[in-house]
């Protein structure tokens, strides 16, 4: 059984709705242990598009990372993702972060996400659900990490307007 940690992010439609469809679907053929707080959170690397709701989900899997990486290519296709601009607009984003302590290295399947070390939108979440977990290429926990974040992009906790009818 691995552990892995996936990114989830949505900046186009109903982006809660995104989120918490991933996770469904998601549930289907994994356990999903643990889902961080959700965020609200400034565009990176490409500026001009609208902010993101990003979280992170912590799952166990018997499936092997390229099998969790078609799982989270499949919940992008069912979610209508269209693939346009490089780091653009999307309705669901599903990345692997983290799989156990793996490292690999090929050109379509890098792990641990080479971006996360630097993401604030990535570390702030995962930190709030595997603070202690240790990268696994940096030798440094996701903690250690967020402490040392040159990331100044903003990160805010998401709080849903909820109306009251009772
Ligand atoms: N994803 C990107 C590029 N930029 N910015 C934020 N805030 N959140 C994201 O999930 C994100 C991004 C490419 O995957
Ligand atoms: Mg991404
Ligand atoms: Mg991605």
């Amino acid at each position: 059984m691995a552990t892995v940690f996936l990114g989830l992010g949505s900046n186009q439609g109903d982006r809660m709705q995104n989120l918490r469809m991933a996770l469904q679907l998601l549930a289907h053929e994994v356990t999903v242990n643990r889902v961080s707080s959700i965020y609200e959170t400034e565009p990176v690397d490409y500026l001009d598009q609208p902010w993101f709701l990003n979280a992170v989900c912590q799952i166990e899997t018997e499936l092997s990372p390229r099998e969790t990486l078609a799982l989270a290519n499949r919940v992008e296709q069912e979610l209508g993702r269209q693939r346009t601009v490089r780091y653009g607009p999307r309705t669901i984003d599903v990345d692997i972060l983290l799989y156990d302590n793996c490292v690999i290295d090929e050109p379509d399947l890098r792990i641990p996400h080479p971006e996360m070390a630097k993401r604030a939108f990535v570390l702030v979440p995962l930190a709030e659900i595997g603070g202690h977990i240790v990268h696994p290429r940096l030798g440094t926990s996701v903690d250690d990490l967020m402490h040392r974040l040159g990331d100044s992009s903003q990160v805010r906790l998401w709080k849903e307007d909820k109306v009251c009818t009772s």
